[in-house]
């Protein structure tokens, strides 16, 4: 079939509205109309080229909620009409991953995943007979996409599209950094650096399990009336405090360290602080952001061997099929809020405006609506 995409044909170029040609699916495989897609910072880091993943032509997107339109031999777990959420972190419930509490890590769809392939090593788009790349197993950036069967979360069919396609991303990133990764006890104190998407939902999910105090970090001071809305109880510019003295100022707002500490924007920078700010003997850093193609975090080993301790988090440690469709519940139950992080929906042939408001730092996030 044709369908119209947002195609990134070269690294660090805008993306290019193009119908793209769709095969159908394979064994195993879902035909979804998506509906609905966020604009996440990975898609920009994959973008601009940073990512060293990345390969082009690709069809970006990896936020989205839609229809399952088709189903290929074998698919047991889905029908046509079903109401679903991309996964780029699988849950097959078989492999030695989905297997061991202790990861989410699905790996059944992994390799090729990264390869920007479908499992059997080929590709479903296609402009005039040559292939385009598929990205972390959505390519939600397209109106119609190809996933495989363990790739989809089945959601209740009364949950706005628009809404909650940010659960495939950003949401379920940040509130399950807290309460799957982290697991952060009622009382804790809770440093989150960068109130953006990711940002702000870590601050969702640390009010939720009854954190005491909540810092936020951020250089943008507009991300603050938000992040109080949130949960957030104390605010650090750093560029207000200095630079290097941001360890201290949180050290000298938690009598000691915070006992958990998030950074959510991908800086190595930042990413020393969350570590060094945590409480010796038990504060922990949980890194979300990404980082790009040559960058290294370093911390002087003392700061490990004082006990505090530096763990990251993937789709915030959620088992997608699992745990997304819970997820889309407490949006409709009131217990979380998505609708204030919406802060602006375009249809596809504006998208790169979304990517402008990132950049410029007015969105926390753009939804794309088909
Ligand atoms: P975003 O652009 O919405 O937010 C980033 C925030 O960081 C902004 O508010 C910005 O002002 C702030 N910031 C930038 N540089 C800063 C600095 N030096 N000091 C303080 N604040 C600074 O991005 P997002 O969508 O929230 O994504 C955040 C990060 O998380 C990205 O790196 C993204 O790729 C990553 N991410 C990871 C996962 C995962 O599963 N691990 C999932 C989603 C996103
Ligand atoms: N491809 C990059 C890393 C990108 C990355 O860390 N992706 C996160 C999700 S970000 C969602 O917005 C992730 O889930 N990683 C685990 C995985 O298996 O990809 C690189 O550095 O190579
Ligand atoms: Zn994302
Ligand atoms: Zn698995």
């Amino acid at each position: 079939m044709d369908t119209r995409a947002a195609v990134a044909f070269q690294a660090d170029q805008p993306l290019e509205i193009a119908t793209v040609q769709l095969d159908g699916p394979r064994e195993g495989e879902v035909l979804v109309e998506i509906k609905a897609t966020g604009i996440c910072h990975t898609d920009e880091f994959t973008r601009s080229g940073a990512d060293p993943e990345g390969i082009f032509p690709a069809i970006l997107g990896h936020e989205g909620a839609g229809v399952v339109v088709d189903v290929g031999p074998g698919v047991k777990s889905l029908k046509k009409g079903d109401h679903v959420i991309p996964l780029y972190t699988a849950e097959c419930r078989e492999c030695e991953y989905c297997l061991n509490p202790k990861t989410n890590l699905c790996q059944k769809v992994r390799a090729t995943q990264g390869q920007g392939l479908m499992p059997d090593g080929t590709s479903r788009f296609s402009i005039d007979g040559k292939p385009i790349f598929h990205y972390m197993g959505c390519s939600t950036f397209s109106n119609h996409t190809v996933l495989p069967e363990i790739s989809l979360a089945r959601i209740r069919e009364d949950a706005p599209f628009d809404k909650v396609c940010y659960i495939g991303c950003g949401v379920t990133t940040g509130i399950g950094a807290v309460i799957y990764t982290a697991k952060v006890e009622p009382g804790s104190t809770v440093v989150v650096f960068g109130l953006g998407g990711i940002g702000l939902n870590v601050i969702q999910g640390a009010r939720m399990v009854g954190a005491d105090k909540i810092i936020g970090v951020d250089l943008n001071p507009a991300k603050v009336p938000l992040a109080r809305k949130f949960g957030m109880t104390d605010f650090i510019n750093p560029d207000e405090v200095g630079r290097d003295k941001v360890v201290q100022a949180i050290v000298d707002l938690t009598n000691g360290g915070a006992d958990y500490s998030f950074e959510c924007i991908g800086n190595v920078h930042t990413m020393r602080q969350a570590l060094e700010c945590c409480h010796k003997g038990w504060g922990e850093s949980v890194i979300i952001g990404v980082a790009g193609a040559g960058q290294e975090i370093s911390t002087r080993p003392f700061q490990l061997v004082t006990g505090r301790v530096w763990r990251g988090s993937a789709f915030g440690g959620a088992r997608g099929r699992t745990d997304v469709p819970k997820i889309v519940d407490w949006y409709m139950e009131g217990k979380i809020n998505i609708d204030d992080l919406i802060t602006h929906t375009m249809p596809l042939e504006d998208i790169n405006k979304g990517f402008d408001l990132m950049h410029a730092g007015s969105s926390i996030r753009s939804v794309v609506l088909y």
